[in-house]
């Protein structure tokens, strides 16, 4: 299998931790977002990251690529059987790439990746605003849900903390942590999932990438 994307990308990134934590072999090939060449088109009509091959079999997007990995490769799931479980994962991934990944994305954006990749100067004003009203309800939901095993779903890693976690990973790239005086729990969910060697290995190579 190959992996195409950048683990910058959140969605990438979730894709690629998915892959590790379930162990399975796949090659990773960079590609930039919006990739215009016929060939990375014809995997990915519209030029999004991250798209997946696997032989003949080829696939866009982060929620499709994980759901094919997921039904080919059963082993190690990060989708529970359980009717009820399997709904509230799916509900955390889509929390973490809609609601939240708009907050996220705001920052990171004016902060790092206009000014840095894209030779565009950043609105601070509209990064801070994220920062100062954005992202307090969702920390305050987040904060609420965390249960006592310190997984989203259940007592094991689900889809629904590589999908989160994969998104607030990008705040640390650009200044923003999660106050554990406000949201202990998150703070040290957060600080638990990164420590997980799977994310110490991808995270490792992102700051490589970022050369901090
Ligand atoms: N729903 C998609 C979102 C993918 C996405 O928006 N990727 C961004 C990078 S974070 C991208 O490729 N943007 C390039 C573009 O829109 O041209 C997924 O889950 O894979």
């Amino acid at each position: 299998m190959i992996l195409y994307g950048v683990g910058a990308s959140p969605y990438v990134r979730k894709t690629l931790l998915v892959l590790k934590e379930k162990g399975l072999d796949f090659e990773h090939r960079m590609v930039m977002p919006g990739d215009k060449s016929p060939e990375y088109r014809a995997i990915s009509p519209f030029g999004k990251i991250p798209a997946l091959t696997d032989g003949d079999f080829s696939i866009c997007d982060s929620t499709a690529i994980i759901t094919y990995v997921e039904a080919k490769f059963p082993a190690k799931p990060l989708l529970p059987a359980d009717p009820a479980e399997r709904a509230r994962v799916i509900w955390y991934e889509e929390f973490g790439d809609t609601i939240l990944a708009a907050q996220v994305g705001i920052i990171f954006f004016n902060r790092l990746v206009g000014p840095r990749f894209m030779g565009v100067p950043g609105d601070e004003a509209a990064a801070q605003k994220a920062v100062d009203e954005g992202l307090p309800p969702i920390f305050a939901y987040l904060e609420s849900q965390i249960p006592a095993s310190n997984f989203l779903v259940g007592d094991r890693l689900t889809l629904a903390d590589v999908a989160v976690t994969a998104h607030l990973v990008n705040l640390g790239y650009v200044g923003v942590e999660v106050d554990a005086a406000k949201y202990p729990k998150l703070a040290a969910y957060l600080a638990t999932m990164q420590a997980r060697p799977v994310f110490v290995e991808i995270l490792a190579a992102e700051r490589a990438m970022f050369g901090g």
